[in-house]
């Protein structure tokens, strides 16, 4: 097997002064709450980014190189999977993510493609068991392949629809047969660009059909991860069905899938929803479906999904803190959903970009450990609330006050004397304290 990433080692953990290809934050075997860093965060390579994004945008072509030496597609799909495996090998990353068309090319019929995947997943079965790495989720890709042009299982034609449901059959059984801790279901073009042609109820009533079938088709056959929705409020549609975890829980509630389904939250959906990404890790927390986490950061200017390597410590603490407040992944992980920049060529890029980003994220991590440690934080949001804990705020929150009451209560108050400071600042001071003290 050839070395796909020729002069660069092991990466390894060297502190503040390292080099380039050195951790400076992240220890994997550093323990934070109870864990060793590396279970904390449950990195993973995302294959679609890492093997086979070449840096095309709209306008202009590849500018990196993901040939790995091949041109038969059969061939390219291994030497991808073997470069994959080095990658992880060299970085210390446990978890790979996948969509099946990242992992082997389509065919001309969906019997031939189903074939090459099997030939591959083969392949990757046995480099899994090689390398000790594990596959974190799958997915299917239903929206690059032209057909999908008006959604998959909310496209307007049924045959699609048929389509969709046989790729996502085959997607969740090779998922299962590498011991896929979940699945991903990113609404690619579940959305529409106009209501003047478009039934919505219908469109998701049928999204509510396809999940339940994928659901009971993968419990049947021994499927036993979590199922996960990836929210992001457009692009490609105009509209996306699942705009953000608030109306994602609502929908999964709604169906009744609310038991299988827990949310893939990524940074930069949160961004491009309006939303900060603890404000969507929080929403999936309170609803306990807080699964997995698509790791990357949007340009600041850019209204739309750039997938940055994250660098935005700040924000990713407190991203963090609601991770560690969840209790971490139940069964996900952080998945850098995150590519190079266009004009990042050298072969070293791929390794800074990941090294960046996984830095970013232990730093994050351990900053959110401190402010919880600290305590400070907790200790004014419980008392800010702790007009609840007795008399008539103790009554409204067992369910016990009637409108009734609550009236006597006011009338009898007169006029609403204490409101108490949000002091905002005083909290954001503490949290520069901790992170910079
Ligand atoms: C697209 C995106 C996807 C999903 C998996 O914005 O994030 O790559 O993560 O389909
Ligand atoms: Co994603």
């Amino acid at each position: 097997m050839s070395e796909y990433f020729k002069g660069i080692g092991k990466i390894e953990y060297k502190g503040k002064g390292g080099d380039d290809l050195s951790f400076k934050f992240y220890n994997p075997e550093e323990v934070v709450n109870g864990k060793s860093m590396k279970d904390n965060l449950k990195f993973a390579m995302s294959y679609w980014h890492t093997l086979t994004g070449q840096g095309v945008d709209i306008f202009g072509g590849a500018t990196q190189d993901k040939s790995f030496g091949e041109t038969d597609p059969m061939a390219h799909a291994k030497a991808k999977a073997e470069a994959g495996f080095e990658f992880m090998d060299k970085l210390g990353i446990e978890y790979f993510c996948f969509h099946d068309r990242d992992i082997a090319p389509e065919a001309d019929t969906l019997e031939e493609t189903n074939k090459r995947l099997d030939e591959i997943v083969d392949y990757i079965e046995v480099l899994m068991k090689k390398y000790n790495k594990k596959l974190l989720w799958g997915t299917t890709n239903a929206f690059s392949n032209p057909r999908f042009m008006h959604g998959a299982a909310t496209s307007c034609n049924a045959d699609v629809f048929a389509f969709a449901a046989a790729q996502i059959k085959k997607a969740i059984e090779i998922t299962t047969r590498l011991g896929g801790a979940g699945y991903v279901f990113w609404g690619g073009r579940e959305g529409y660009a106009t209501l003047l042609n478009t039934k919505m109820g219908f469109e998701l009533d049928n999204l509510g059909r396809m999940l339940k079938m994928a659901r009971d088709y993968g419990r049947s056959i021994g499927f036993t991860g979590d199922f996960y929705i990836e929210p992001k409020p457009m692009e490609p549609m105009t509209h996306q069905y699942d705009y953000d975890c608030a109306t994602v829980i609502g929908f999964l509630n709604k169906h009744g899938l609310e038991k299988d389904f827990k949310l893939n939250v990524e940074a930069n959906h949160a961004t491009l929803a309006g939303h900060s990404f603890a404000h969507e890790l929080r929403v999936a927390r309170e609803a306990g479906m807080l699964g997995s986490i698509d790791a990357n950061q949007g340009e600041v200017f850019n209204g739309w999904d750039t997938d940055n390597f994250p660098t935005n410590v700040y924000d990713m603490a407190l991203a963090m803190y609601e991770l560690i407040k969840a209790g971490g992944y139940p069964k996900g992980g952080t998945n850098f959903d995150a590519k190079l920049r266009r004009a990042s060529t050298d072969a070293k890029d791929l390794f800074r970009g990941y090294i960046t980003g996984m830095d970013t994220m232990a730093l994050a991590y351990k900053i959110a450990a401190k402010i919880i440690e600290d305590g400070r934080l907790d200790s004014f949001v419980d008392q800010r609330y702790s007009s609840y804990n007795s008399g008539i705020g103790k009554k409204i929150v067992d369910g016990t006050a009637t409108f009734a009451e609550l009236e006597k209560y006011a009338l009898d108050l007169g006029e609403v004397t204490t409101n108490e400071s949000g002091a905002q600042e005083y909290l954001e001071g503490i949290v520069n304290s901790i992170i910079f003290g």
